[in-house]
C-alpha cells in the first residue's frame, strides 16, 4: 500500500501445511424473533495459519467466511445487514471502474444471495450499495427447493475486492424431500469453501495490481495460498464413514480442478440449485467461482490414511480418518429427486449473446462485455414472466466464464464449437464441432455454468418467481466489476386481450 513499506510476499510453499484444524461455520442465530437475523458487517482479525499473524479481514458477525444462514424451503427469513465497515478501504479500489469513481464513498457494500429466489428489492442490486453506518433489512421467501446457495457483497465497481477482503458465507435450505434420503447430517455433513489468496509474511492480505497506481485493475486475482473456511491448508479429522461435503467455489477467479491423492472417488448427489437425479461417480472434476456441488466421500475402508484434495498441483487441505471401525448408519439411495428439463419446444425466445473481449494495443485484457453492451446501457434482455428461453452464449473470447444469473434456476442442453473469426468477420455462425452434452457433473439445476472458450454454450431458463430487475454476469469477480455484467428484467404478462365470443 502507498506511503508504507510492504511485508515480503508470502512464499505458500514455505509454510507448514496442515496444521491447523478446519473450522466448521457456526450457524447464525435467529435476532430477536425467529426466522430474523442480523448480520454485521466489520473488519476482524482472523488467524488463517498457526505461523502466522493475524489478518484484516471483513466478515459478517465476527468471521471470514460469515456464520451459514439455515432455513428451510417455504419458511421466508428476513436479515438486516449491517455495514459497520471502516470508511476507507484497504485494498486497491480502481476509481476508473464503473461506478467506482472518485465521487463515490470508498467503502459500499449490498448484499445478494447466490442461488436465492428474491424479490428484486431485496436481490442486492449492485446500485444499491449503502455506506458504513447504514443497514437494510432484506426478505427472503426461500420459495424453492434445497439447495446451498451462498451470501455475498455485490456493490458495484468493488465487489471483487469485498469479497477478497471476506465478505461471503453460506445460506443452506433445507426440505422435507431432502430430510427423507437419510444423508450423512449434523458433525457429518461439512462445508468446504474453498478460495485462494496472497498472502504477505506479515500475514496481510495481498490483490494484485496492474503496476499502474492510476489503473490498478487486474483481469485475473490467482493466489497460491489455499483457503478453506477461513484456514490455510487445514486439516480435518474424519471417522471412517461416508460424509455429504457441501463444496463451494468462493473464488474471485480461479476454476479449481479437484481431485483426492490416494484417487478415491466423490459420489456427486447436488448442483448449484440442488439434488440431481441419481448420484453421479466422479474421480476429478472442475468448480468454477460462484458453482456448488453436494458430494458424498465415503472414508470406510480407508481408516487410519490420510488424504489430501487437491486441485492439479495445488494441495488444498487433508482428510485425516481415524483408525478402526464405524457404524455408518447413512446411505445414499440410486434415485434422488426429479430434475425434469423443459423441452426446447417451450421456449418462445432464442438469444444470441456474444461475450466479448477487448486488448490494448500491447495484448493486455481491456474488458469484457456480454452482449457487447456496457451496464449502463438500456436493458436488452427483458423476458416476460412464466416463460422459458434459451441463452446462447457465445464466447469469442480466450478463457471460460462463470456466467450467473441472479433468480432463476436453469439446465444446460449443450455446448459446440464455432467458427469464431468467421464470426468476427460476418457475424455467421459455422459451428467446427459435433454438440456436446452437459458434463455428467452439471446434469442439474444450476444457477451459473461455464460458458467455454469459442463454444457456444446453451442454457434453457424458465424466468419465474418476481417480475422486475435483477443482473446476469460472469462470476470471475475481476471481470464482473469491470463491466461483464449487465441489468435484465422481467416483465409482466401482457394484459389478456379479450376473447371474441
Ligand atoms: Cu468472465
Amino acid at each position: 500500500m502507498a506511503g508504507r513499506a510492504q511485508s515480503p510476499e508470502l512464499n505458500p510453499y514455505t509454510i507448514e501445511r496442515f496444521v491447523d484444524p478446519l473450522p466448521i461455520p457456526a450457524v447464525a442465530k435467529p435476532a430477536g424473533k425467529p426466522g430474523h437475523y442480523r448480520m454485521e458487517m466489520a473488519e476482524i482479525a482472523a488467524k488463517v495459519h498457526r505461523d502466522l499473524p493475524a489478518t484484516r479481514m471483513w466478515g459478517y458477525n465476527g468471521t471470514s467466511p460469515g456464520p451459514v444462514i439455515e432455513t428451510r424451503s417455504g419458511r421466508s427469513v428476513t436479515v438486516e445487514w449491517v455495514n459497520n465497515l471502516p470508511k476507507k478501504h484497504f485494498l486497491p479500489i480502481d476509481f476508473n471502474l464503473h461506478g467506482a469513481e472518485k465521487d463515490k464513498p470508498e467503502v459500499r457494500s449490498v448484499v445478494h444471495v447466490h442461488g436465492a429466489k428474491t424479490p428484486p428489492g431485496s436481490d442486492g442490486y449492485p446500485e444499491d450499495w449503502y455506506v458504513p453506518g447504514k443497514s437494510v433489512t432484506y426478505e427472503y421467501p426461500n420459495q424453492q427447493d434445497a439447495a446451498a446457495l451462498w451470501y455475498h457483497d455485490h456493490a458495484m465497481g468493488i465487489n471483487r475486492l469485498n469479497i477478497y477482503a471476506g465478505l461471503f458465507g453460506l445460506f443452506l435450505i433445507r426440505d422435507d424431500f431432502e430430510d427423507r434420503l437419510n444423508l450423512p447430517k449434523g458433525p457429518h455433513e461439512i462445508p468446504l469453501i474453498i478460495y485462494d489468496r496472497t498472502f504477505r509474511r506479515d500475514g496481510a492480505l495481498d490483490y494484485p495490481t496492474s503496476g499502474m497506481p492510476e489503473m490498478p485493475w487486474v483481469p485475473e486475482a490467482f493466489g497460491e495460498a489455499m483457503m478453506v473456511n477461513g484456514k490455510l491448508f487445514p486439516y480435518l479429522d474424519l471417522e471412517p464413514r461416508r460424509y455429504r461435503f457441501r463444496l463451494l467455489n468462493a473464488a474471485n477467479g480461479r476454476f479449481f480442478h479437484l481431485s483426492l491423492s490416494n484417487g478415491q472417488k466423490f459420489l456427486q448427489i447436488g448442483t448449484d440449485q440442488g439434488l440431481m437425479a441419481e448420484p453421479v461417480v466422479l474421480e476429478d472434476f472442475v468448480i468454477a467461482p460462484g458453482e456448488r456441488m453436494d458430494l458424498i466421500v465415503d472414508f470406510s475402508g480407508h481408516a487410519g490414511e490420510r488424504i489430501v484434495l487437491k486441485s492439479d498441483a495445488f494441495e488444498i487441505m487433508q482428510f485425516r480418518v481415524s483408525p478402526g471401525l464405524v457404524q455408518d448408519g447413512n446411505t445414499v439411495p440410486a434415485i434422488l429427486r426429479p430434475v425434469p428439463k423443459p423441452a426446447e419446444s417451450l421456449a418462445v425466445r432464442t438469444r444470441r449473446i456474444p461475450l466479448l473481449e477487448f486488448k490494448s494495443p500491447t495484448g493486455d485484457s481491456m474488458t469484457m462485455l456480454l452482449g457487447g453492451r456496457h451496464w449502463d446501457m438500456p436493458i436488452t434482455e427483458s423476458p416476460v414472466i412464466d416463460t422459458v428461453e434459451i441463452w446462447e452464449l457465445l464466447n469469442t473470447t480466450d478463457d471460460s466464464h462463470p456466467i450467473h444469473l441472479h433468480l432463476v434456476r436453469f439446465q444446460i442442453l449443450d455446448r459446440r464449437a464455432f467458427d469464431e473469426p468467421l464470426y468476427y468477420a460476418s457475424g455467421q455462425i459455422r459451428y467446427t464441432g459435433p454438440v456436446v452434452p452437459p458434463e455428467s457433473h452439471e446434469a442439474g439445476w444450476k444457477d451459473t455454468i461455464r460458458a467455454h472458450s469459442r463454444m457456444i454454450t446453451r442454457i434453457i431458463v424458465r424466468f419465474e418467481g418476481y417480475t422486475g430487475r435483477y443482473v446476469w454476469h460472469c462470476h470471475v469477480l475481476e471481470h464482473e466489476d469491470n463491466e461483464m455484467m449487465r441489468p435484465y428484467e422481467i416483465l409482466p404478462k401482457p394484459a389478456a386481450r379479450p376473447t371474441r365470443g
